[in-house]
């Protein structure tokens, strides 16, 4: 059987585990493929890992390879072809007596963990690794575990996955569509509310889906706002942040990248600005993604921008600016 190796940050956490068996099942990488993870928490709750591995082990997964704890990066991310960093620091915990509320001290705090974090899988994980970042701010975390890793051979990512499922949602419900009607969504920028999901450029049925919603009040009040806000829409209804929806958008960002993306989709992460669509280099930015028959991820390019759309990519790029600028020594 193949193998692959799968480290998971921040696994002892919602999303860490609402996504570890279905990295587990088969489901992801495939019924011929074992999978061995590596679990990395904080040293505080590692220990609770030992449950998560037991939990697999009962699953009964055909497919389940290894499962070993980790509180070192470096030690967890030997040899590995996947690294799905979840676990930061959230807004609202308190640090040596002060609650971090400002984004800029968030940026820092994770910034720590992401230079750590981006050195261990430059120097020790394959070097067709890719990584995906979930946790916040995941763009600009993204950032500095890639200028960290400093190795150009791996694939650096953030989620935008769970935004641009989101959107379709949003789209079947008002159209009453199937999801699977809906294709190329694109989030361009940054994962938070500046995000700008595109419905000039996403297709229902082959037709542009603005063309077909033919609503554009609809799109640029009620669409925007309830995709830019739905993260805290579910806080607020649930009382804990997206957990199942963000495991389930990782696992459709890794599957998107295991074959060449159909002529007729593409699919939405942030990776490092190449300039594409006039976006300055060096930031990590959502765009529309391909992957070749090989996995090399690349931009859609040469996609019509309209002025509006303009004004609200430039929106998002100032505030990804913004945050780098936040962040600047520590790159
Ligand atoms: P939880 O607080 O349930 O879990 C986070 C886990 O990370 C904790 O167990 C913590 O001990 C661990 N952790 C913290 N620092 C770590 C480190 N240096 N190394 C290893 N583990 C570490 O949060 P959860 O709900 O699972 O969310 C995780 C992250 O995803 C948060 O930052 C959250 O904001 C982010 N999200 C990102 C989304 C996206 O679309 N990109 C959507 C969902 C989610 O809000």
């Amino acid at each position: 059987m193949k193998e692959v190796n799968v480290l998971v940050t921040g696994a002892a956490g919602q999303i860490g585990y609402a996504l570890l068996t279905r990295l587990a099942s088969g489901e992801t990488f495939g019924s011929d493929v074992k999978v061995n993870l590596n679990l990395v928490e904080v040293p505080q709750v590692v220990s609770r890992l030992e449950g998560s591995r037991m939990e697999l082990e009962d699953c009964g997964f055909n497919t389940l390879g290894t499962v070993k704890n980790f509180s070192d990066m470096n030690e967890a991310s030997g040899d590995v072809d996947w690294a799905l960093l979840v676990g930061s620091i959230p807004r609202g915990i308190t640090i040596n007596g002060k609650k971090i509320e400002e984004r800029a001290d968030l940026l820092k705090i994770n910034g720590g963990i992401f230079t750590e974090q981006g050195k261990a899988l430059g120097e020790n994980a394959k070097a067709d690794a890719k990584i995906l970042v979930v946790g916040n701010p995941a763009n600009t975390n993204a950032l500095i575990g890639c200028t960290h890793g400093n190795n150009e051979s791996q694939t650096w990512m953030a989620m935008t996955a769970l935004d641009a499922n989101r959107a379709k949602a949003q789209v079947a419900n008002k159209c009453n569509l199937e999801i699977s009607d809906i294709k190329k969504m694109t989030i361009w920028g940054n994962h938070s509310p500046t995000m700008y999901p595109d419905l000039d450029n996403a297709e229902i049925k082959g037709e542009s889906a603005s063309g077909w919603i033919n609503d554009q009040n609809w799109i640029e009040s009620d669409f925007l706002r309830i995709v830019q806000q739905r993260g805290k829409a579910i806080i607020d209804a649930r009382g804990a942040s997206s957990a199942t929806s963000a495991a389930n958008a990782a696992i459709d960002t890794v599957k998107a990248t295991l074959s060449e993306t159909p002529e007729d989709d593409w699919f939405s992460a942030a990776v490092l600005s190449d300039g594409s669509y006039n976006v300055p280099e060096g930031l990590i930015f959502g765009f529309p993604l391909k992957a070749d028959a090989n996995g090399k991820v690349s931009i859609v390019q040469d996609l019509p921008i309209s002025d509006y759309a303009q004004g609200k990519i430039e929106l998002t790029t100032q505030e990804l600016l913004d945050e780098k600028n936040d962040i600047n020594d520590l790159l």
